[in-house]
């Protein structure tokens, strides 16, 4: 096997050092028998576990014997609901951690059915509350300035986004209107917006949500759903849901592009420990698919470029033949190699198994746990969202919630206590083989609320 590229060499002495200096502070942390020490053992763990996938990646692509090549992108199956019950849901996608798209249930997402996505119903329950909303995707960044964040109403809001929806604009058009890159963000409705619960519906399909059948509330009980509202071209960050929890989103209105991908491939992603949490931050997609592209055009163009070198060079090789003198070495030289050519700066990402899809109005997307993921609003969206456990992934939550227990204190490690006492079993889980009519496929939140959907 050849030596690794050097920007596959590279990436894995980054993420080697990373996990050094992760493996320094937990054992400084276990030292000082801090509370918080098997948590930074465990981000360690992690960093280290990245760090030697990468490494092994590396290997396997630098021995053409192998022949590792990228994997193709994988496509999400779109499942209409009058095909999907809810027990084929849970055990032929949430079960085996696969994403899907359910169609169907557009007109039964909000109480206006067909008309949900003119937004009458936000604007009749929710223009007057005030909302904090970011600029220029500042809701990705780790800390929030005040800068970055405008508190208006949030009927002004969709008086400033709504306007941006002309299809004609391209994103160099955007940068220069009002309201241009805004984010209502992941907004806890009800928390923060309780009057417009009477207006949506929760899929059924996540009705079954374990955090919602606890015995003693929790800090997750009232977190979901939430709402996003969105300027056109604003992106969320390449992120992990925390406790590594399943996610869903339905869409109101607009479309998202969504990039998702395998949670066993998130050492692929140029992933970052160094902040000392248990997920990683990522660079931005953007920047990556953009790194990709280029680097792709220039190997393309190199191509082009070496074709036309072969092709002179056979040319001129059956003139020197005719000359007597071989040119056999030039010829050879200008053969593309087969190999994939990594990008430098992001070399592992084509090999991390990618889905793409774009969620249109009335979609519903279902995400596993612990898969990276990262949207970029194609227009101006309205949608609503929320994390949610079961059995596919209570073990690991719990796992991830222990730990945030022994960081963060006392809050977390109640909730850790309200969610691990939760066990049902199996026999006792209700699970609907028979498909039912759309309407019947969405439940009102005082319904989903305390499970009694569930
Ligand atoms: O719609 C978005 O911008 C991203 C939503 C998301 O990924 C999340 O809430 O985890």
């Amino acid at each position: 096997a050849a030596a690794p590229h050097g920007g596959l060499r590279l990436e894995v002495a980054r993420l080697s050092a990373v996990a050094d200096a992760r493996e320094v502070a937990a054992t400084a942390s276990a030292a000082a028998a801090a509370a918080a020490a098997p948590y930074h053992a465990e981000v360690a763990r992690r960093a280290r576990g990245a760090s030697d996938a990468a490494s092994r990646l590396a290997a396997s692509i630098s021995d053409p014997s192998l022949g590792v090549s990228p994997p193709p992108p994988e496509c999400i199956r779109r499942v209409h609901c009058s095909q999907l019950s809810l027990a084929r849901f849970r055990r032929e996608f949430v079960c085996t951690a696969t994403p899907v798209v359910i169609t169907g249930l557009g007109p039964h997402l909000t109480e206006d059915g067909v008309a949900g996505h003119e937004l009458g119903w936000l604007k009749r329950h929710g223009a007057t509350k005030k909302v904090a909303v970011t600029r220029d995707n500042a809701h990705v960044n780790a800390e929030l300035a005040c800068k970055d964040t405008d508190v208006l109403n949030l009927g002004d809001h969709l008086d400033r986004v709504l306007p941006l929806d002309q299809p004609n604009l391209s994103p160099a058009d955007f940068g220069t209107h009002d309201g241009d890159r805004t984010y209502l963000y992941d907004c806890s409705i009800p928390l923060k917006l309780p009057s417009l619960l009477g207006a949506i519906r929760v899929p059924r399909y996540f009705a079954h949500d374990f955090l919602q059948r606890t015995m003693h509330t929790h800090a997750f009980t009232a977190s979901w759903p939430s709402l996003f509202v969105a300027a056109p071209h604003t992106c969320s960050s390449l992120h992990i849901d925390q406790w590594r929890g399943n996610f869903w989103m339905a869409m109101v209105k607009g479309t998202k592009r969504w990039s998702l991908f395998h949670a066993d491939d998130a050492p692929y992603l140029s992933p970052d420990y160094s902040r000392g949490t248990l997920d990683p931050a990522f660079p931005p997609m953007q920047v990556m698919d953009d790194a990709h592209a280029q680097s792709s055009e220039m190997a393309a163009a190199e191509a082009e470029g070496n074709n036309s070198a072969s092709e002179m060079a056979v040319e001129s090789e059956s003139r020197s033949e005719a000359g007597g003198t071989s040119r056999q070495g030039a010829a050879t030289a200008a053969v593309p190699s087969p190999l994939y050519r990594p990008c430098n700066e992001y070399p592992f990402l084509p090999f991390a198994r990618r889905h793409d899809v774009d969620l249109g109005p009335g979609e519903v997307l279902f995400v596993p746990g612990g898969w990276p993921h990262a949207v970029h609003n194609l227009d101006v969206t309205v949608s609503f969202a929320g994390n949610f456990l079961d059995e596919s992934n209570l073990d690991r939550a719990l796992d991830d919630l222990k730990l945030l227990g022994a960081k963060y204190g006392s809050q977390m490690v109640d909730s850790f206590t309200a969610i691990d006492e939760v066990w049902f079993d199996p026999e006792d889980e209700v699970m609907v083989e028979e498909t039912l009519e759309p309407e019947q496929l969405v439940v009102k939140y005082e319904d989903y609320y305390g499970g009694k959907a569930g």
